[in-house]
């Protein structure tokens, strides 16, 4: 009997690491064409275009990169007409991938592992930076920018994804600036009439850390830009902002450069964490007119964030929810990410903080243990209270899993709604686009890529967010898989 019991309290996994390898193969072709295996019906009035960005290719002719944060970035669109959708993908021309593609091998180094092959000595004292542009991509102002955080944006062609060379931005940023991967949109910008704003970042790690901080209007000009130093090293790779302050989290870590310089790893492996610190979480004002004068740093404890979901203010505090993991997983130098082993990781947890900055302190409280990833919000409440949040989420409701699921959170009932794509598939980031006639805030879409790893191809999914649980409204089967990606966003132009 206890053999019969322990059996039956023994979880059955909702995936095979070997199917889900499969996701990480590259893909070398690019392709567009309408979309003629669907099944279910596109709503008519789901009118736009999904950019989304991510590795393409995570071999250089045949040579392993070492992670896939190293990987070409590969634009692909989905653009809906009339309750049809036409597909595309297309790597961005970088300097770094047009030169490898020619030499048919790897050139540069990555930051988070990819060497040049020979060894050591034939990558030591070489620091350049290949501008992979693989994270995210944003139509604004418009123009296509696909980014990467640690140098300048790509601009592209929105019509065919063709590369038109560097963004500046009238020569505001410098030949080799960072300008992060995650920009917000404010909706309503107070001091700029009521209309919107793209607001953004970028990171000059040293011993102290520059942070810079970037709002462009609606024509696609920085009309704002300013500049502080915050004591340490930092790797910020996400913030969030309000209609007053910018909020980021300067996550507890310290950075050796001499493994990095002499050729033994790369930049991104050369980062400790140091659970003994604290966090800090940094508040920018965005204009002189905030109940703060100059930069606030208040700290709560340890952890790592990449994503946070939102942030508002609400009775003289502000809160944030965020994404949040014990630790920072270091890539290992000699480790296979395909070997991932899940069960040995902490799980990406979601947390909300509420800062008070009159009395100068932190509070935090867990708000769902379910492992997660790449939290959304309808792009009307960014920066204002939400009700709703969307995750990719894991499977199963404890442990750390592949992403095969999306989880809706309604923060005032509490109730949750998963829908789940496992065994065979895995999700990604869900990005929410609201219904053109919406009333509620969860009237509209949730597009989310699928990977279907019985038929190595990916499926582009439309769920009802309002039902979120239910079948897909859409799935758009492709004629191809798509590698595990990253950020998007939905412009209805
Ligand atoms: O001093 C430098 C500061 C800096 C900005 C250090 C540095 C060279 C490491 C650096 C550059 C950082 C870069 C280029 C970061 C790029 C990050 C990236 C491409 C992706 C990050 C993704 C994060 C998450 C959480 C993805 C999760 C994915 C899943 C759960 C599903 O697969
Ligand atoms: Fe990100």
């Amino acid at each position: 009997f206890q053999l019969y019991e322990h059996a039956s309290t023994v979880p059955v996994k909702s995936y095979d690491r070997q199917k889900w390898q499969k996701g990480y193969q590259s893909l070398k072709q690019e392709f567009n064409y309408w979309i003629d295996d669907i099944e279910g019906e596109i709503p008519a009035n789901l009118q736009g275009t999904l950019f989304r960005n991510g590795p393409g290719l995570l071999d250089i002719n045949g040579q392993k990169i070492h992670h896939p944060f190293d990987g070409d970035g590969m634009i692909c669109a989905f653009t809906f007409i009339d309750g049809k959708a036409y597909f595309q993908n297309r790597f961005v021309r970088t300097k770094g991938f047009v030169e490898e593609q020619k030499a048919g091998k790897i050139l540069y180094r990555g930051v988070f592992g990819t060497q040049k092959p020979g060894g050591w000595l034939a990558n030591a004292f070489d620091l350049r930076v290949k501008n992979i542009a693989n994270t995210n991509v944003i139509y604004w102002g418009k123009k296509l920018l696909a980014l990467w955080e640690a140098a300048e944006p790509h601009l592209l062609n929105p019509n065919n994804l063709a590369t038109l060379g560097m963004e500046y931005f009238d020569r505001v940023l410098k030949e080799g600036d960072a300008f992060a991967a995650h920009p917000r949109i404010d909706p309503s910008c107070e001091w700029d009439d009521g209309k919107s704003r793209l607001v953004n970042f970028s990171i000059k790690p040293g011993l102290s850390t520059t942070i810079t901080i970037y709002e462009l209007n609606e024509a696609g000009k920085i009309v704002q830009r300013h500049a502080h130093s915050v004591p340490g090293f930092a790797f910020i790779h996400d913030f969030a902002i309000t209609p007053n302050y910018c909020i980021l989290f300067q996550n507890p870590v310290s950075f050796n450069p001499l493994p990095f310089v002499f050729g033994l790893q790369g930049a991104g492996q050369s980062i400790k964490f140091n659970p003994k610190e604290p966090t800090r979480i940094i508040i920018i004002p965005r204009h002189s007119n905030t109940a703060i004068s100059g930069v606030k740093i208040l700290e709560t404890q340890a952890g790592f964030v990449f994503h946070h979901a939102n942030a508002f203010e609400q009775d003289n505090e502000i809160y944030i929810d965020s994404v949040c993991y014990e630790s920072l997983t270091t890539v290992d130098p000699k480790s296979d990410y395909q070997e991932t082993d899940f069960d040995a990781l902490s799980p990406g947890q979601l947390w909300r903080f509420v800062i008070n900055l009159n009395e100068q302190t932190v509070r935090r409280q867990m708000l769902e243990s379910r492992c997660c990833e790449f939290p959304w919000v309808h792009p009307g409440k960014v920066g204002r209270p939400h009700r709703y949040l969307y995750l990719g989420a894991a499977h199963a409701a404890s442990g750390n899993a592949p992403l095969q699921a999306i989880l809706k959170i309604d923060q005032v009932s509490g109730e949750r709604q998963l829908w789940s794509a496992a065994p065979e598939g895995f999700v990604s980031e869900p990005v929410f686009v609201p219904a053109a006639d919406a009333v509620n805030e969860d009237d509209g879409w949730i597009l989310t890529l699928v990977y279907d790893s019985q038929h190595h191809r990916s499926n582009l999914a439309i769920l009802d967010a309002r039902n979120l649980h239910q079948n897909p409204v859409a799935l758009l089967h492709l004629k191809h898989h798509i590698p595990y990606g990253l950020h998007g966003n939905f412009t209805p132009e």
